[in-house]
């Protein structure tokens, strides 16, 4: 495998438009603070920080069914989508910094702490800028050739209708996949997004905490899904080698990676929302980035769920954000193998 010399844009997404208070850009920061920028320009990527993006919180924003503030998220997204659309256009691979946005959430726009993974519905407008960087937003088809890899302790795939705790954290894939349009209701604030995968190029890894919902979804879709015990099973090496097989046999294309720093075991990666037991251990989570990285086809990554206001300790934060920049490094050229000599100028 080469070493990298990307291009990589990153882009912080905290709910940073509200009220009061500090809190704002915790995540990301968190992130950034850890070594981020440092660590993925050594690695020789040329790398564009393009700082936190700010977001509004819309007046008149009443809930939609269970789901809480659903304009503000919709405007949230495009804001980020249209950051994001410039720097892929640029021919960028982007690096999405999420947060927990439960502690950003309750400060600044004083809504319920139930959005905690808004980010990770960000994350898909990435894909359908990624293709039509140029197309405006309601016309955009859907690219035909692009593939996601969710690495989570969870889903995600609840629809408002089967969403038990109805956080809308738990619902970005539903709003992704075409298979589910006649189960999701005409959500305000995202009438301008349209599905734009299909089950088959969705493989998820990590999961160990699944709704009842989920699983009929997820059984129903045939989609292909690596749980913890298959991760056991298995071994993360079996797994990697299926995954990209089913996503890339028929064809190599491009690959967004969208990452949860709760699929890891919560003994690494403490300070997060909803952490679950059992997960992935440092070098599985890292196997899974270098692999990725191998292919050659990442385009895009958003690394969500680290939230500094939930660590017990700085220590655990700190121990959560630099983990963080490990996935991300890795994602984007770091390795642990032996590096060809005369790259190395020796
Ligand atoms: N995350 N499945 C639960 C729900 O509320 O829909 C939890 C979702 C957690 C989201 O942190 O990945
Ligand atoms: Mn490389
Ligand atoms: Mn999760
Ligand atoms: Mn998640």
């Amino acid at each position: 495998p080469s070493r990298a010399h990307l291009s990589v844009a990153i882009v912080g997404a905290p709910f940073s438009k509200g009220q009061k208070r500090r809190g704002v850009e915790l995540g990301p920061k968190a992130i950034r603070d850890a070594g981020l920028v440092e660590r993925l320009t050594s690695l020789e990527n040329a790398v564009h920080d393009f700082g936190d993006l700010t977001f509004e919180h819309l007046e008149d924003d009443a809930r939609y069914m269970n789901v809480p503030y659903p304009r503000t998220v919709g405007r949230a997204n495009q804001i980020l989508s249209e950051a994001v659309s410039r720097a892929v256009g640029a021919g960028q691979t982007a690096v999405m910094l999420g947060g927990d946005h439960r502690h950003v959430v309750m400060q600044d726009l004083s809504v319920s702490p139930d959005l905690t993974h808004l980010i990770q519905i960000i994350s898909f407008f990435f894909f359908k800028q990624l293709t039509w960087p140029s197309a405006r937003l309601q016309d955009t088809p859907s690219r035909p050739d692009l593939c996601l890899i969710w690495v989570d302790a969870h889903a995600d795939i609840n629809t408002p209708m089967t969403s038990p705790s109805g956080n809308l954290h738990g619902q970005p894939v539903a709003f992704m996949l075409k298979e589910l349009q006649d189960k999701m209701p005409a959500v305000p604030g995202f009438s301008w997004l349209k599905p734009f995968l299909t089950a088959r190029d969705l493989v998820y890894i990590g999961l160990r905490d699944v709704d009842p919902g989920e699983h009929v979804i997820l059984k129903n879709l045939g989609i292909q899904c690596f749980t913890m015990r298959d991760v056991d099973k298995l071994g993360m090496q079996r797994v990697m080698e299926v995954t990209l097989d089913h996503l890339l046999a028929r064809k190599q294309r491009p690959i967004h990676l969208s990452f949860d720093i709760d699929a890891f075991d919560p003994t690494l990666a403490p300070a997060t929302g909803t952490p679950v037991n059992g997960g992935l251990t440092y070098r599985e989570g890292i196997y899974i980035t270098e692999e990725i990285h191998n292919t050659g086809l990442l385009s895009a990554m958003d690394l969500v769920e680290v939230n500094p206001a939930l660590g017990a300790s700085p220590e655990a934060v700190e121990a959560t954000a630099g983990l963080a920049v490990d996935v991300i490094a890795s994602s984007l050229g770091q390795t642990r193998e032996l590096q060809d000599t005369k790259q190395l100028g020796l």
